[in-house]
């Protein structure tokens, strides 16, 4: 595991193009950090991101390809959300952990706490690490946002993201607001604005978000300022200035 990552960061200290590995056969990690976070790869040019799963429709299975209810939330793991979207590795380097794997409604006071906790140890404290991404069911997603918007202690970005389409779905939305929220989370134009929720290309603070709807995708919404920007074929635009 080390070997592979002592080979990539050499590759990159000597000057080479930046190599972009896609380990996808046999062996999922190829860097182990000092706080035991798995990289999916080490580009010594890209940020780093932690994905903290929690489950949720994201995470969502159907053996109907055309079932947007009645599927089972949680259903599939952190590894197989980021092998949907090998664009993420163009992006950042991404560590995934598997706080939980259930639908929202299950989110515990202290499923809560412990994800305050693994951010600011894990991402706050690390200074390795360029942001965080929650993946979260969308019921209660609002509230988790707010709450993690309140207790995580620092500037880097907190992008909790979600899903209205299962996995299973044609069409399924979670593979691209995953790459979004990896994208909010990796860019520097994203700290210091709070906790904020990335779904159907809206970047929205977490103090103002709303769900407005149960089943749409355009259902994340917020009243005044609260709509921070938008993402443009996956380049993030603010509308103001971190205040
Ligand atoms: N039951 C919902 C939840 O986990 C499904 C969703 O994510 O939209 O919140």
């Amino acid at each position: 595991m080390f070997s592979k990552a002592s080979f990539l960061c050499a590759f990159a200290a000597v000057g080479y193009a930046s190599p972009i590995v896609y380990p996808r056969a046999d062996d999922p990690f190829v860097f182990t950090n000092s706080n035991g976070l798995n990289f999916t790869q080490m580009n010594a040019s890209l940020p780093n991101v932690t994905i903290f799963a929690t489950g949720g429709t994201i995470a969502g299975s159907s053996s109907s390809s055309t079932a947007t209810t009645g599927y089972t939330a949680g259903a599939v793991g952190i590894l197989t959300l980021i092998d949907a979207v090998p664009e993420i590795l163009n992006i950042s380097n991404v560590a995934g952990i598997q706080i939980s794997n259930v639908g929202s409604e299950d989110v515990t006071s202290a499923l809560l706490l412990k994800m305050a906790k693994q951010i600011n140890e894990y991402v706050c404290n690390d200074p390795t690490m360029a942001g965080a991404v929650v993946t979260h069911g969308t019921d209660v997603l609002e509230e988790t946002a707010f709450f993690l918007d309140a207790t995580v202690n620092c500037g880097k970005p907190v992008i909790i993201v979600g899903a209205m389409r299962p996995s299973t779905a044609i069409s399924a939305d979670g593979p691209f607001n995953l790459l979004e929220a990896v994208t909010v989370a990796a860019s520097p134009s994203a700290r210091d604005r709070g906790a904020m929720v990335v779904m159907n290309d809206r970047i929205v603070s977490a103090y103002y978000v709303t769900k407005t709807n149960a089943n749409t995708m355009d259902t994340f919404k917020a009243v005044e300022m609260g709509n921070l920007g938008e993402l443009i074929s996956n380049t993030p635009y603010f509308f103001y200035p971190p205040i």
